[in-house]
């Protein structure tokens, strides 16, 4: 198979064996950051499609991130990074009940590239935790990811939650993960929400919107 095909195969069937091989081949070819959005997630998608299908099961699933995974720690020291860790504090959590982490992380690696300190709380933060370090760390921003249907449910209570102990106008909040939708953010949640609600479809929306955020 061609290096391309390869690597994407390598996501889709949680092949770690010579991995680091075709990844430096691929760096000596194309940026870190392309060969993450442009092929490797790719290899994700079709995972994601499969799965849904009922074509391949969950260990395997669990496998395929752990490929992932691996690559984006292999790729993530090439990629270009802007100095100081100056620009704003983002707190960014998986929500209560959620374990996909790899978005976040992406979000994370992205973030802490363009010149923000990411404090990254991990998966299934409940929104105690995410507020205590929102406060502990002096935070600009909230970010909240969560990729199961469930999860847009708990990020509609935890901006209730914000609005009733008063504190939406405290920190904007950035939301992203497979199961959102501009509409449902931006419109739904942005309507009950008393704060600055915005939806990010991916890392690069996200680092566009802390930029927003902080100006
Ligand atoms: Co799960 N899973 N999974 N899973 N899994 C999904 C989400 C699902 C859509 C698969 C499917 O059915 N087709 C489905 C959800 C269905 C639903 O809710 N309607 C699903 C399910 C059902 C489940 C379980 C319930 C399965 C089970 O146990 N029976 C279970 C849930 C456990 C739980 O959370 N309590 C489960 C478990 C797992 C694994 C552990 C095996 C593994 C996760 C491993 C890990 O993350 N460490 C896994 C995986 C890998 C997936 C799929 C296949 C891939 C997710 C992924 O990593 N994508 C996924 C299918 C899919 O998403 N279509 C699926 C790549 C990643 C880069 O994309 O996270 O969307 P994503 O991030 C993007 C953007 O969304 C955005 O930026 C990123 C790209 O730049 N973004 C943000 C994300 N967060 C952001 C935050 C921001 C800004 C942007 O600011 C704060």
């Amino acid at each position: 198979l061609p290096l391309w095909e390869r690597l994407k195969r390598r996501i889709v069937d949680g092949e770690l064996d010579g991995l680091p091989a075709d990844l430096d081949e691929a760096l000596a070819q194309r940026p870190a950051l392309e060969i993450v959005n442009d092929v490797l997630l790719d290899g994700m998608k079709t995972v994601g499609e499969l799965f849904g299908s009922g074509q391949m099961q969950l260990p395997f699933v669990l496998q395929s991130a752990e490929v992932m995974k691996t690559a984006v720690a292999h790729l993530e020291p090439h990629m270009e990074k802007s100095e100081d860790g100056g620009k704003g504090r983002i707190v960014l959590a998986t929500v209560k009940g959620d374990v996909h982490d790899i978005g976040k992380n992406l979000v994370d690696i992205i973030l802490s590239n363009n010149g923000y300190e990411v404090v990254n709380l991990g998966i299934k933060q409940p929104m105690s935790a995410i507020l205590e370090a929102a406060r502990d760390q002096r935070a600009d921003v909230i970010g909240m990811s969560g990729l199961l249907v469930k999860s847009t449910v708990i990020m509609k209570e935890n901006l209730e939650e914000l609005n009733s102990r008063k504190l939406a106008d405290r920190w904007p909040v950035l939301l992203g993960g497979a199961a959102l939708t501009r509409a449902y953010v931006e419109q739904d949640l942005a309507e009950l929400f008393d704060g600055e609600v915005r939806y990010a479809r991916d890392a690069f929306e996200g680092l566009r919107l802390m930029d927003a955020f902080m100006a």
